[in-house]
């Protein structure tokens, strides 16, 4: 037994060979077939089909199985993904998505304890330890992401505080005070955190003890990671997940930062083409899907994720045999068809980060003129960047539009801000604004 597994024995699931995950995966997939035909909605839905669960031990049987959409769950609310009676449900998260009306998301207690269990093994597995101090900088309550970290960091045994989010001088002040080695931060936050920080002449090598942070809930590009660990001195791995498969912690990137594993014994993963649904092969890049494995309270099948990434099937440099999916590229429904061109914001952020006189804060605007999209970019420059020599910001709003014209085919306008200039959320950046008519 590995040091990790005789400390906390729920790890050996993360050291399971190929074969023992493919064998966990056969085993739990009928009965999380089972455990769905107890809820009024899949009950209803598959009546027609027969679905003997027994048979469904592969993910080619399991495509006998219609699709679960957002759409689905929002016509299921409040019980009809229920598979137990209320009296064993402990907690309920509660979550509006991008578009609007919120679905319930309910879990037993073995539920939350897997789910604690999930996280803190992608914690582990990058040399998170009990004698690390934990500071949770994401929002607590309905949203996944406190709790969703919180408890895996106690599991852990780690000094665990719960700062939310937002109120960033206090948020200075208790790493400071307390020494906090591990952050679980959005990405976008991350960075005016760093930003405050140096406004604040706090210099996170000298002033600060980090090591880590967890970074997630938002898509954000090998650029921002790069920006985010050298500005606050630590190493920052990529969490994913979503509300409907518990919150973080359905992939999280280990040591080798070169994909998010899978924790394969809880979640079954298919890529598909959007627009067909057909499935893809490992490496192709296209829609994940999801059937929660273990989950009791609201067991779903094939759920639709629409967020877009791939599976890397080679085997990782750090020893889990549980395989990865790329950080995620975007949603479906976050691509925009610009003048018939497909775009995602994320193809955008990569190009801005890499210019280092720009600072974290940006904006894409789009507009019909002329019955043509026209696209704004307006981004922050960096506070270290003045602001009154005129041509040579000149120079740097040209090199913006020509990079971004020969990523996107297309030539945006650029607007150039002074620090600060672009509103904030305590939540999740908003990155996109979409005026176009029809
Ligand atoms: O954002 C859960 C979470 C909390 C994940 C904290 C990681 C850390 P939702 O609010 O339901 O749950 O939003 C889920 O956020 O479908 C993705 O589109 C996006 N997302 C989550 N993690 C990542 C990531 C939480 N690492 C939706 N990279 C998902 C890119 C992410 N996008």
């Amino acid at each position: 037994m590995s040091g990790i597994t005789s400390q906390y024995p729920f790890y050996q699931a993360d050291q399971l060979t190929r074969d023992e995950i493919a064998s966990v995966q056969t085993e739990r997939l009928p009965q999380a077939v089972a455990r769905a035909l107890k809820t009024p909605w899949y009950a209803e839905r598959l009546a027609s089909l027969n679905v003997v669960p027994d048979r469904i031990t592969s993910l080619e049987a399991l495509r006998e199985i219609p699709f679960t959409t957002k759409e689905d769950l929002r016509s299921g609310m409040p019980f009809g993904f229920l598979a137990v009676p209320l009296d064993q449900v402990v907690r309920m998260h509660y979550s509006s998505g991008t578009t609007g009306i919120a679905t319930a998301i309910y879990h037993t207690a073995d539920d939350l304890q897997h789910w604690a269990e999930c996280v803190a093994r992608g914690m582990l597995r990058v040399g998170v330890t009990c004698e690390d101090v934990f500071q949770n900088m994401m929002g607590y309550g309905l949203f996944t992401g406190g709790l969703g970290l919180h408890y895996p960091a106690e599991l852990i045994g780690c000094l665990t505080i719960p700062a939310g989010a937002g109120n960033t001088s206090r948020q200075i002040e208790i790493m400071k005070t307390f020494g906090t080695t591990v952050l679980h931060i959005l990405p976008s936050y991350g960075l005016r955190l760093a930003h405050s920080c140096r406004e604040a002449g706090v210099v996170p090598q000298r002033d600060l003890s980090l090591r880590f942070a967890f970074v997630g809930a938002e898509p954000h590009s090998p650029q921002t990671r790069a920006r985010l660990e050298n500005a606050l001195a630590l190493k920052a791995y990529n969490v994913y997940g979503l509300s409907e498969m518990c919150g973080p912690g359905v992939a999280m990137e280990c040591t080798a930062q070169e994909g998010l594993h899978l924790r394969e014994d809880h979640y079954l993963a298919e890529i598909i083409d959007p627009d067909s649904g057909e499935p893809l092969a490992d490496g192709e890049e296209g829609e994940l899907v999801l059937t929660t494995l273990s989950r009791e309270a609201m067991p779903l099948l094939r759920y639709r994720t629409r967020d877009i990434t791939c599976i890397l099937a080679e085997s990782c440099p750090c020893g889990s045999q549980h395989r990865r999916i790329s950080p995620i590229l975007g949603r479906t429904d976050d691509m925009l068809i610009v003048r018939g061109t497909n775009v995602y914001p994320m193809q955008i952020e990569r190009i801005l980060m890499e210019i280092p006189e720009i600072g974290s804060n940006y904006l894409i605007t789009l507009e019909t003129v002329d019955e043509m999209d026209e696209m704004t970019v307006s981004v922050e420059l960096s506070s270290e960047q003045g602001y009154d020599d005129s041509r040579r910001l000149e120079a740097i709003r040209r090199q913006i539009a020509h990079d971004l014209a020969q990523e996107l085919l297309f030539r945006p306008n650029v607007k150039l801000l002074e620090p600060h200039s672009l509103p904030t959320t305590e939540g999740k950046a908003v990155r996109v604004v979409d005026n176009r008519i029809g």
